[in-house]
């Protein structure tokens, strides 16, 4: 996006509550109102009929529906006026949008869950395909509309039908598909309508209308709404198996019967495919660990014993590629988009040996890199539906008890429930800790502070994070991470706040948008463990787990005495304690040593003083302290002076925000000119955001007298 930007001048405009660092400098941002997709995109549909912007010719022989689309359009957002009144958004931006939008032919609309997790996530997805097949603009290079999908692999789990409402390739439930793969698959008693989709199984399990239940690679008890809910439903299980990586988080932890040891990525054979219908080959490069199998070994196993052995008689991820390949050609005659047929009949040679290869790979007939510029959708008529989206809105209100809505996502740097990045000691240097981010005046409002604790409370459940104050964020929204769970935090699981409220067709739950509250929650002592071996911290901490190199970090808040910390170290430490304790003062520093190592330390103290994290981090990663490290170790601050670095800012080269902050104090203005000097941003670029950033605030805070003297 960087690239095509730079070189080629495409302008960006980001649509998010949030201003995120997606948002560049020179990038329109529309912070609009949230759950308002659809106003935006029928104000726009409006904008483009009434100012010649349509493709009359595609509309008319390549789409139905238009007409009901453009009224639905019209009364839910008229004019830029009324699109502006129903977003939030100021009437220029509005403009400028509808604008940019109309004169550029070439124009690629991008989205993912702030679109998709909603209430009424499908209205916002045809809202926009609506403005896309208006214009013809859908299916050129340059110009089209591009569902985002999230999971490395979720083409590919839709290609071998992992969803409740669908078959395998690409086939539904309609009599004819079923009956086609009963046939190919000769399963008599193959199942003849949709299941239940994640939100709704939950609460037929919590109801206890199903009694079996295997999680492969998921992990329901943290990622799901109302997550408190979904582990009491767990428990209510006659079998619950769980196919795993881990040998414990949050879903394993909620009473599974069986525990699977699966295969994790790296160690397993197979294929994947990106969004571009691109299936490449995925070789193991690493050795199998204990007890590990393919997944797809483990079901197979299962299904042999229940007496279905020679329906999964395959020895190879090769046989049931063959087999998938051979279904997606099965009786397809080019009404399947999804046809890979002409790979039925590789060698296992020839599979290992597979070079990515676009979908459809049709028997006999050409490759098709683009679908949809000239129509041929995949409909008894070949064309396309305009769907007339409902009206906007939300499906709950906030009130005076809820008065804020939680906003829930991602962070750069840890990877959902965190079982494989939360691993990681160079991942955990950015953002350590589970927060909440608020805006200045809510926060002003609600009484909470930046680097201070808040209880997030909804309808559902209550989190503790650490606050982050930020004008990025709207005023009354909220947003939390959603990587933090039981198995790394206290009381940080931010599914538990989310209400389990879903849209109609795809069953996607409205994580973006539940009602909630903040208010302070105030914590006497702040500190932070360092140990080579795994520690059980007093229950009444408030705790988050960090990887660090050499061992194991944990960050705490806490009410209890400080003298209570003491003696839980000194229930497991017993010789050779280095110590340092004003107890009145709150204050208590404790080390012990392996030779010339830390082996385990602990640092507490009032509010934010408990010692440096990041120095002291550092030295527990050393093999040996020298003299003076030693003695000064206990002071929390670095022997040999230098400054601490401050927290990562670029994870790929340990850069710290001190150092960049030095870096720009000496004349640094660009990330380009940071990079040069520090290489922070010069690998996988992530940072350049956030260096960004840096550098304007610095800017704004710095009096230009200042910062000439420092050029
Ligand atoms: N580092 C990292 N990367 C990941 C993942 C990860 O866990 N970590 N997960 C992967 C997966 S599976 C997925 S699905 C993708 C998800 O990728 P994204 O969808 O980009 O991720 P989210 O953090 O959920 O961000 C959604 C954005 O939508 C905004 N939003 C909220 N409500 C609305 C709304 O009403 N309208 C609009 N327009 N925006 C709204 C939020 O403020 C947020 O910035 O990320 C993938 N990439
Ligand atoms: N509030 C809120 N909730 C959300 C979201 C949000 O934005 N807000 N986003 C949603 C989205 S888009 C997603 S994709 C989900 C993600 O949520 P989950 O899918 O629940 O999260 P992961 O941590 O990816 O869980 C994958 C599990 O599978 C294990 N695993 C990894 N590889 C393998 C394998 O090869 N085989 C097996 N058997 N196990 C394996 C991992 O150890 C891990 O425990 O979260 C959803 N939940
Ligand atoms: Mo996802």
């Amino acid at each position: 996006m960087l690239v095509n930007k730079q070189k080629r001048g495409a302008r960006i405009v980001v649509i998010d509550p949030r201003r995120t660092d997606t948002v560049g400098d020179d990038d329109l941002f529309l912070g609009l109102k949230p759950g308002t997709d659809t106003a935006l995109f029928s104000g726009l549909l409006v904008y483009l009929t009434d100012n010649g912007a349509l493709d009359r010719d595609y509309i008319a022989l390549h789409t139905t529906g238009f007409d009901n689309a453009i009224a639905r359009a019209r009364s839910i957002a008229g004019s830029v006026g009324a699109t502006a009144l129903a977003t939030g958004l100021s009437e220029q931006d509005v403009a400028t949008f509808f604008q940019m939008f109309a004169n550029t032919p070439r124009v690629v609309t991008l989205y993912s869950q702030g679109v998709n997790q909603s209430g009424q996530g499908t209205d916002k997805v045809n809202a926009i395909l609506n403005c896309h097949l208006a214009t013809g603009r859908i299916g050129l290079p340059g110009a089209s509309p591009f569902s985002l999908t999230g999971q490395p692999n979720a083409m590919g789990g839709r290609e071998v039908g992992g969803l409740a409402n669908q078959l395998a390739a690409h086939m539904g439930f309609t009599p004819p598909d079923i009956d086609r793969v009963r046939r190919f698959w000769k399963a008599p008693c193959i199942a003849t309508h949709e299941g239940l989709k994640a939100v709704q199984m939950f609460e037929a399990i919590a109801r206890g209308e199903i009694k079996a239940l295997w999680v492969m690679g998921t992990n329901p008890a943290v990622s799901l709404p109302n997550a408190d809910g979904v582990r009491e439903a767990l428990k209510k299980l006659d079998l619950f198996v769980v196919s795993e990586n881990v040998i414990s988080n949050d879903t394993v932890d909620a009473g599974a019967h069986v525990l699977l040891p699966a295969q994790a990525w790296g160690e397993k054979s197979g294929t994947v495919t990106n969004s571009e219908r691109c299936i490449s080959r995925q070789r193991a490069f690493l050795s199998l660990p204990g007890e590990a199998k393919p997944d797809w070994w483990i079901m197979g196993e299962v299904a042999r014993r229940l007496g279905f052995g020679a329906a999964f008689s395959f020895t190879s991820a090769a046989d049931i590629f063959r087999e998938h390949a051979a279904l997606s050609a099965f009786e397809n005659e080019g009404a399947r988009d999804f046809d890979i047929g002409a790979l039925q009949s590789l060698s296992d040679n020839d599979f290992d040996a597979m070079a990515p290869v676009q979908w459809p790979v049709r028997q006999g007939a050409e490759p098709q890199a683009r679908f949809f510029a000239e129509g041929g959708f995949f409909a008894n008529d070949f064309k396309a539906r305009f769907v007339a989206p409902e009206m906007p809105a939300l499906r709950t209100e906030t009130t005076a008890a809820r008065p804020l809505r939680l906003n829930t996502g991602r962070i750069r740097d840890q990877w959902h429930t965190m079982t494989r990045t939360g691993e990681s000691p160079r991942l955990g240097q950015h953002l350590p800790e589970p927060f909440v981010e608020v805006h200045p005046d809510d926060a002003a409002r609600y009484g909470v502070a930046d680097g201070d604790f808040a209880r997030v409370i909804t309808d559902y459940g209550q989190c503790t994070l650490r606050v982050i104050v930020s004008e990025r964020q709207q005023r009354g929204m909220l947003f939390a991470p959603i990587h933090w769970s039981e198995a790394n935090a206290t009381g940080a699981r931010v599914g538990s706040l989310v209400a389990p409220i879903t849209d109609p067709f795809s069953g996607q739950p409205e994580n973006k948008a539940t009602p909630a509250s903040v208010a302070p929650y105030d914590y006497v002592f702040r500190g932070f463990a360092l140990s080579r071996k795994p520690l059980g911290l007093p229950a009444h901490a408030w705790v988050a787990r960090v990887a660090v190199n050499g061992g194991h970090g944990y960050l705490f808040a806490d009410n209890a005495d400080v003298a209570d910390w003491q003696f839980w170290l000194k229930s497991f430490l017993r010789d050779d304690v280095a110590e340092y304790k004003d107890f009145g003062g709150g204050v208590y520093r404790a080390a012990s040593f392996d030779g010339d190592r830390i082996d385990t330390c602990l640092f507490i103290g009032p509010a934010r003083d408990a010692g440096d994290w990041n120095v002291v981090k550092d030295l527990f990663a050393a093999d040996r302290l020298d003299h003076d490290q030693r003695r000064m170790l206990l002071s929390g601050k670095s022997a040999d002076g230098l400054a601490n670095t401050g927290p990562i800012v670029c994870a790929c080269f340990g850069v710290g925000r001190n150092t960049i902050g030095d870096t720009v104090a000496a004349g640094a203005r660009s990330a380009a000119e940071i990079g040069a000097k520090l290489k922070a941003g010069t690998n996988c670029g992530s940072c350049i955001p956030e260096l960004r950033r840096l550098i304007a605030q610095m800017e704004s805070s710095t009096a230009p007298e200042k910062l000439a003297a420092a050029n």
